[in-house]
């Protein structure tokens, strides 16, 4: 068994959650904060028997992949109307780790 710790956007995160869940996986969704944004992110505890670690993963990857997005740009330069700017959004960061033991009482 395998327990995969996956750190997702918070926008991406509710869509992740859905897709698992419906898709038969457990998951355990805790609100954390990257050390250094320190900006709120959800990381998702899965634990998941061997061979369905690439299938969970491939749903994260689905619906978390980086994309751009364009942004008002709220600087101000003279007169001039500012143009969008263009960021990056989604993306994950997947950790997989051996179970040694899991019991459920
Ligand atoms: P990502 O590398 O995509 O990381 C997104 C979030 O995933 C991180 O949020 C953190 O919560 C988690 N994470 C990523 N790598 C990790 C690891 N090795 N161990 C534990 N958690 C991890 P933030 O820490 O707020 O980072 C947001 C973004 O800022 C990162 O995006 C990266 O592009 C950049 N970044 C992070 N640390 C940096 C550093 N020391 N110097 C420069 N840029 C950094």
């Amino acid at each position: 068994m395998k327990l995969i710790f996956a750190i997702v956007g918070k926008s991406d995160s509710h869509a992740v959650q859905d897709a698992l869940t419906s898709s038969g996986f457990s998951v355990t969704r805790l609100s954390t904060t990257g050390g250094f944004l320190k900006a709120g992110n959800v990381t998702f505890l899965i634990g998941v028997e061997n061979d369905k670690v690439n299938a969970a993963v491939d749903i994260i990857r689905k619906y978390c992949s980086k994309r751009t997005q364009a942004m008002p740009d709220t600087s101000v330069y003279g007169d001039y109307p500012s143009m969008p700017i263009e960021v990056t959004v989604g993306g994950a960061t997947i950790f997989v780790l051996d179970v040694e033991r899991f019991e459920k009482l």
